[in-house]
């Protein structure tokens, strides 16, 4: 496989090198970079950059904050992984975020970041993101830039087609990318053929809260459903999957996927099966799956596990699902902001398909069917086709849109992003990548109203582009400002993980109901101690839970005895603190959890077991005022057999 990149690369060298002779020209050795390049992504010290972009972190679970034109990292917002930078994962308050069906589940692969929109237009109150491996999607409040929700998928294995948003965040759309026994059963894989299933979920979200829900889940013939966008303007209502594997093969997929000259995309009047749903439509089928909640008042998150889930049968509500013949195992499914164009990008396909709403709302109406798959109608290829781009480039992925009608389309296997027309189908720019690119996002790209200031494209490779770390090196983002007839290279900067995708956003819907502390008076965590006057330890048997704050430079208790081995001692800790960015941390010698870090007004919790007699030290662990290094304090550890009595004080000697 890696021989088959090394010589397809070296061969699209040549072809790149010869297709992009004006950017050959101005390349250099460090890139092709303009000399303008630099001062449009430089901002200045103590500046604000202009977007946010959230880029998803792969493999790391995980979402990466960054500031464009600048490309600088402001934060990871711990999702789907453990984060000892931020407790999150560790302190009791936050681990019931990641549990699951399986069980506590400190890893995913988090994909596709989507922001809520209101009216088509991308609004900055959620971002949302799915989980691939452990099929969950995630809500982040973009007040808090925290993780608030995660909701488990059922009947879904390698949750792909996710997490994307209708264009008044009606739904959450998820979609399984592995058919799979629903319900899971013991049976022979060879099977599989008619007998797995696909299922694509419609998660409800609530206008006001964000809540998720599954309204209903979609089983369908047992495809692998790849990516996924919505309808928006006329086409709302709707929503459009890519598939492959139509074949429903079960071994060797890269040939026994690739053998049908056209799969699909599925286009599923979401509007008509909620009407169906509405009025008691589907059925209630035995599920166990996760919902955790994150109540900012407690500062707590509770998970309940839930136990049916709505199913609907496609054949139940006809007029509700078609296919649309679209060459060859397509990966990206992109509308551009009309809604009339639904573009697939055939990964073996040596052309762009590009698919008319209007063309298959006519064939739909005049019931040009061309056979069906498992009951559900198949339309014409030449009856849903708008246009066809023409040998753009090799291995196309992915599609974003400027909102001035010109699509953008990444090439994996060429490694560059190419700009064409809609409607004329006319490449007009291309310009390469460093290298093999995945993914490009536009900020708003997945609305009506994108803005089309800087496309960022995400590369897989990038040897050489930076100074080395050993085998492993960095994946890599790369900024492009698109404002022109032509495409501008800007700038390089590394990510976190592997980043598939990016959601991006005006800094100006975010940055001003962005939270700057939490008010203590509103703090509702049942360990909570509101002031230095309510700390204490309390012993329950072997549990021991400790009251505790913080404020510049002490903790409250900060000497405690009558601690025994193999007791189980909570720390609660609650920042006292006011003031916008003053955290404290808080760690002890021997804690199995990470640090805490706990924001002005909130408490968090960790569970200490001490193993060993002693006296041991806990301390402050970020550097929050000129006396930092004086924020510390003792435990003392006496045997499990002792009788040493429980004390707690600061500023006085124990007796
Ligand atoms: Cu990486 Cu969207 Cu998961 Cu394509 S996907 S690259
Ligand atoms: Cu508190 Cu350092």
């Amino acid at each position: 496989m890696k021989n088959i990149l090394k010589s397809t690369l070296a061969l699209l060298s040549v072809l790149v090198a010869f297709t992009s002779c004006d950017n050959a020209s101005k390349s250099n050795n460090s890139g092709a970079l303009s000399s303008s390049a630099a001062e449009k992504v430089y901002v200045a010290p103590g500046e604000h950059d202009e977007f946010y972009a959230f880029i998803s972190g792969g493999f790391s679970g995980q979402l990466s904050v960054y500031g464009l034109p600048s490309g600088r990292l402001f934060k990871v917002i711990p999702v789907f992984s453990q984060d000892a930078e931020k407790a999150y994962g560790y302190n009791e308050e936050t681990k019931p975020m990641l549990n699951t069906s399986h069980g506590f589940v400190p890893w995913d692969d988090a994909h596709h970041p989507d922001i809520s929109q209101t009216n088509g237009v991308v609004d900055g109150r959620w971002v949302f993101i799915n989980g691939n491996n452990t099929p969950r999607i995630a809500k982040i409040d973009l007040s808090t830039f925290e993780t608030t929700e995660i909701i488990e998928v059922p009947n879904s294995a390698g949750n792909h087609s996710s997490s994307f948003v209708t264009e008044n965040s009606e739904y959450v759309v998820a979609g399984t990318r592995f058919s799979v026994p629903i319900p899971q059963k013991d049976m022979p894989i060879k099977d599989y053929k008619g007998n797995f299933k696909g299922s694509l979920s419609f998660i409800s979200i609530d206008p006001e809260h964000g809540h998720m829900d599954i309204k209903f889940q979609l089983i369908m013939p047992g495809f692998d459903y790849d990516l996924s966008h919505p309808g928006r303007g006329k086409s709302h209502g709707w929503f459009f999957f890519t598939t492959y594997n139509t074949e429903e093969a079960s071994t060797l997929m890269e040939v026994n996927a690739s053998q049908n000259d056209k799969d699909f995309i599925a286009a599923v009047n979401w509007k008509k099966i909620e009407d169906y749903v509405n009025n008691g439509g589907g059925t209630m089928m035995p599920a166990n799956y996760a919902h955790n909640v994150y109540d900012e008042a407690t500062h707590s998150a509770t998970s309940t596990m839930k136990k049916e889930v709505r199913i609907v049968n496609p054949l139940d509500v006809p007029g509700a699902v078609y296919f649309l013949p679209t060459p060859k195992s397509p990966h990206g499914c992109d509308v551009d902001p009309s809604g009339e164009y639904i573009v697939g990008n055939g990964k073996l396909s040596a052309n762009l398909t590009v698919h008319s709403f209007t063309k298959m709302l006519d064939a739909i109406e005049n019931n040009k069917v061309a056979g069906d798959a498992y009951g559900i109608p198949i339309l014409n290829f030449e009856d849903v086709l708008a246009g066809v781009v023409e040998q753009p480039g090799l291995g196309p992925l992915h599609t974003e849109f400027d909102g001035k009608g010109n699509a953008y389309t990444t090439f994996f296997i060429s490694s560059e992003v190419v700009k064409w027309k809609l409607g004329t189908w006319d490449v007009v720019d291309r310009q390469p990548c460093y290298y093999s690119v995945g993914h490009l996002m536009i900020p708003g790209g997945n609305s009506q109203k994108p803005f089309g200031k800087y496309v960022v494209a995400m590369n897989k490779i990038t040897k050489d582009r930076y100074l080395p770390t050993g085998p492993e090196v960095t994946q890599s983002a790369q900024l492009y400002d698109i404002s022109g007839e032509k495409m501008e290279l800007l700038l390089d900067f590394p990510t976190i993980g592997e980043p598939h995708y990016a959601a991006g956003c005006p800094a100006d819907l975010i940055k001003p109901r962005s939270k700057k502390l939490f008010k203590l008076e509103d703090n509702k965590h049942p360990y909570a101690a509101l002031s230095e006057a309510d700390t204490k330890v309390v012993r329950d048997g072997k549990i021991v839970h400790v009251y505790m704050t913080t404020i510049r430079s002490h903790f409250a208790p900060d000497n405690i005895e009558g601690v025994k081995v193999g007791d189980k001692v909570y720390f609660h800790v609650t920042n006292l603190e006011q003031d916008y960015d003053v955290p404290h941390g808080v760690s002890i010698i021997g804690a199995n959890t990470s640090e805490l870090l706990i924001m002005p007004g909130q408490t968090e919790t960790f569970l200490w077991e001490p193993k060993q007699v002693g006296v041991w030290p806990f301390y402050c662990t970020d550097f929050c005022s000129a006396l930092h290094q004086e924020m510390q304090g003792y435990v003392r550890v006496s045997p499990a057999n002792s009788n040493t009595p429980l004390k707690w004080s600061l500023g006085e000697d124990i007796e």
